[in-house]
């Protein structure tokens, strides 16, 4: 018999949240032009948008906000973040910022011109956004199993080193300021990167001179799927398993609000000193000084207890867990899903959930409506909408279009993941009801965060 494991935590403090009618739900999702981003959370009963910025501190997280040293300059809790990098991480040089796309800005400025190649192991949108914006090209360098939702590949998120020689051979190293390297990968399902892929990538980007900026934003969770996956790993610590993982990177950008357990934060870290004070000229117009980067003191000891949190074998086993937990029941009742279940989502596959939307009336965004409406369950969507236009103004049709279940970290329990099993269910036997979406209002830039969408043919739910 499977002995069942339970949260390796209790709770201390609640919040309750309320049980919405369906009509409630209609006006609310109306007012929001059937885009999830744009809802009130109070109108919302089960909150999977993002596990960014939405965990739950622990107790020590909060004793440490009391030891808030809110000084303008050399604040304590700075010396503390940066001495848990150190420790975690292994970076020498932390610089911290108001959150992850923060350092994505002040990284991409001080590394990319125009006219450079960034490859990366699939675009995030931030990411991309910041590099484009720097005048690089974003070049997709991840192993074409990522972007299949049904290959079970154990390491979806690796690099494809063919790949990434071919561009380097075309375009030429000095064309190419850095590898862009996730760990996991967001938009390929929470897909981890192998320890054997990062070895090789380093070795590959030494001998060409190329360096690589890790977004470690959920190295963690990579960390535990390397443990249980890849072969000689299993007895290591997950905190090991990270710093042999970091080794093989130049710095990374880092947002707090996902693996560290914070609500608010980020950091940019290095190995080159010249890099680091690149960016100490940077941090001042765009975050904050050095020593604080848009973060007060106290959001700073939160981080620095956070990172030391984060890299507990248990917390991680239980927290993969609770994901595959949703998953597996949705596996079982034939709801198609990104295999394997990734790190901090399940994603439903809605290419093959609703077959009879063209991907141009954005299906991910209308069973992310749907699921809404007949719940209170809010998601987020990640297909076309998400991965926005070319610059030649072309949508990008991506091959993954997705709807994500993202869990917070320490917030939900099991029961409230049934719930959400149940309404997808429900969704998924009366998918040939639910209609796809008109765009009617797009921002030109990160346009998932506030497009405004009508249904087509009037009708969105599903009953
Ligand atoms: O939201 P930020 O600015 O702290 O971090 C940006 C960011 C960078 N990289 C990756 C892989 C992310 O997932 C990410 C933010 N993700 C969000 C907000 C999410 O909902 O997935």
């Amino acid at each position: 018999m499977q002995r069942r494991q339970a949260e390796p935590y209790k709770i201390k403090v609640v919040e309750p949240i309320a049980v919405t009618t369906p009509q409630h739900r209609l006006r609310a999702i109306a007012e929001a032009g059937y885009n999830s981003f744009l809802l009130r959370s109070e109108d919302v009963y089960i909150d999977l948008l993002t596990d960014s910025g939405t965990s739950a501190m622990s107790d020590n997280q909060w004793a440490g906000m009391m030891l808030g040293d809110e000084a303008y300059a050399g604040s304590r809790n700075f010396y503390a973040l940066q001495e848990a990098v150190r420790d975690i991480y292994g970076y020498p040089h932390v610089i911290p910022t108001h959150q992850g796309r923060g350092a994505e800005h002040i990284i991409s400025q001080i590394l990319i011109r125009p006219g450079d190649y960034v490859p990366g192991n699939m675009y995030f949108t931030t990411t991309r956004a910041h590099q484009e914006r720097a005048g690089g090209t974003f070049v997709d360098v991840v192993i074409p199993e990522a972007h299949d939702p049904q290959n079970r590949h154990p390491f979806k998120g690796n690099v494809h080193l063919g790949k990434l020689r071919e561009l380097v051979d075309r375009v030429g190293a000095d064309r190419i300021p850095y590898l862009s390297l996730a760990v996991t990968v967001n938009m390929a399902g929470g897909q981890p990167v192998s320890l054997d892929n990062m070895r090789q990538v380093s070795a590959f980007c030494r001998e060409r001179g190329i360096r690589i900026m890790c977004d470690a934003t959920r190295c963690a969770e990579n960390a535990y799927f390397i443990k249980e996956r890849e072969a000689g790993q299993a007895d290591r610590p997950c905190r090991d398993i990270l710093k042999e993982m970091l080794s093989y990177t130049d710095g990374c950008t880092m947002s707090g609000k996902k693996d560290p357990l914070v609500n608010i934060g980020g950091f940019l870290a290095t190995r080159e000193f010249d890099v680091y004070q690149k960016a100490t000229q940077l941090v001042v117009l765009f975050e904050g000084m050095p020593s604080y980067g848009g973060l007060a003191g106290r959001d700073m000891e939160a981080m620095a207890r956070g990172i030391r949190e984060m890299v507990d074998d248990d917390y991680l086993a239980w927290r993969i867990g609770q994901v595959r937990y949703l998953g597996q029941q949705l596996l079982e009742a034939g709801v198609p899903i990104v295999e394997p279940i990734g790190g901090h989502a399940v994603y439903l596959d809605a290419r093959s959930f609703l077959p009879h939307i063209e991907q141009a009336q954005y299906p991910a965004q209308a069973l992310a409506a749907a699921l809404y409406l007949d719940s209170g369950v809010r998601a987020m969507e990640r297909g076309n909408v998400s991965a926005g236009r070319r610059p030649d103004g072309s949508e990008y049709f991506p091959r993954l279009e997705m709807v994500r279940l993202t869990i917070p970290r320490r917030v939900y329990t099991d029961r409230h993941m049934d719930v959400v099993a149940d309404s997808v269910m429900t969704l998924h036997r009366r998918r040939d009801r639910i209609q796809g979406l008109n765009m009617i209002y797009e921002p030109p830039t990160l346009r998932f965060f506030t497009a405004r969408f009508e249904p087509l043919g009037g009708m969105l739910a599903a009953d």
